[in-house]
């Protein structure tokens, strides 16, 4: 029987570094390859295969198909929200080219490429989306090229399941937090640097404004979600665009106090930017029962214990 190889895309990421280690823990450090378009700093690149690859050179792409013959995709490569804004015609060719050339591999790769792994997110969603209690189903009108590109990724991959039988499973995903690796383009990355700077300077000045409620998740979760989603058997997987998946909700104010709570004197200012726009599109608080019911998704970390994992682990780097 050919043992399962696991080939991440895009994986120097801030989901990527994790997920990468993760894997290897699993499956162990040799099959799991990890590549990207540069070479990433984190030491768990030097523990398992790394490749160069721009998931938009088909030649290179199916270079590395040829090479290690993957079971498992991860295709996590593409451009965030806030640098998306910024490129937007470089932004849709990445998210959608690089996507496409991933199920299509897989399609053409029939059972030998078992699951495909691709990420949405909260940008799916638009103004006319509720924003509290969003339902899984309902108006989808995304407003950001990111959010464009990932309601219509949704669709392809539900259409590459229902047409051509690709395995493809996803999640919406929140603004993710961690502390292993930063977030780069997102309208999310105060709620992480907002710890960092607690630790540095007792101040942040957050480009989002008092009140600004979205919805997040710690690294840990999004881990336990991407991995429960992968490793669930496909009857359980009823619904194949992306799941609606939560962890928590707060507004800039309220990360603060949970902040405040271990470093009292921390103060936070406010100067919104772009991002405002981009933000206030999405919704607060997300219904993701479809995910718990189908495959028993279940956050463990609220904001105050995610608070306090952050500063423990984070605090090594600032003690002078
Ligand atoms: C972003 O802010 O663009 C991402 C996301 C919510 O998908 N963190």
């Amino acid at each position: 029987m050919k043992k399962e190889t696991v080939l991440v895309i895009g994986s120097c990421g801030q989901l990527g570094t994790e997920l990468v280690e993760a894997l290897r823990g699993i499956y162990g450090d040799e099959n799991v390859i990890a590549s990207d378009i540069r070479k990433g700093e984190s030491p768990v690149f030097e523990s398992g295969p790394f490749e160069l690859l721009d998931i938009l050179n088909l030649d290179r792409w199916k270079e590395i198909l040829h090479k290690y013959k993957p079971t498992h995709v991860y295709h996590l490569a593409a451009l965030l929200s806030a640098t998306a804004e910024q490129q937007p015609e470089f932004a849709w060719k990445l998210n959608m080219q690089g996507l496409f050339h991933v199920l299509d591999a897989a399609k053409e790769a029939g059972s030998s490429i078992k699951r495909v792994y691709w990420p949405s997110s909260i940008a799916a969603f638009g103004v006319n989306t509720p924003r509290f209690d969003t339902p899984q189903y309902g108006p989808m009108d995304p407003s950001t090229v990111y959010g464009i590109s990932k309601y219509a990724g949704e669709l392809y991959i539900q259409y590459y399941y229902q047409r051509y039988g690709v395995d493809t499973r996803s999640l919406r995903y929140p603004g993710l937090i961690g502390h292993k690796s930063d977030p780069g383009g997102g309208t999310t990355d105060y709620a992480v640097a907002i710890y960092h700077d607690a630790l540095k300077d007792k101040h942040h000045n957050c480009f989002l404004k008092e009140g600004t409620i979205l919805p997040m998740l710690y690294m840990p979760d999004a881990l336990k979600a991407t991995l429960d989603v992968m490793h669930a058997p496909a009857d359980q997987i009823k619904m194949r665009m992306s799941y609606n998946l939560a962890g928590m909700s707060f507004a800039p104010e309220e990360i603060a106090g949970s902040i405040k709570k271990h470093i009292p004197d921390f103060n936070i200012s406010y100067t919104p930017d772009y991002r405002q726009a981009i933000a206030d599109t999405w919704p607060a608080v997300i219904d993701d029962s479809m995910a718990r019911e189908h495959w028993g998704w279940k956050p463990d970390f609220d904001l105050d214990r995610m608070t306090s994992d952050m500063l423990t682990n984070i605090a090594p780097r600032y003690k002078m």
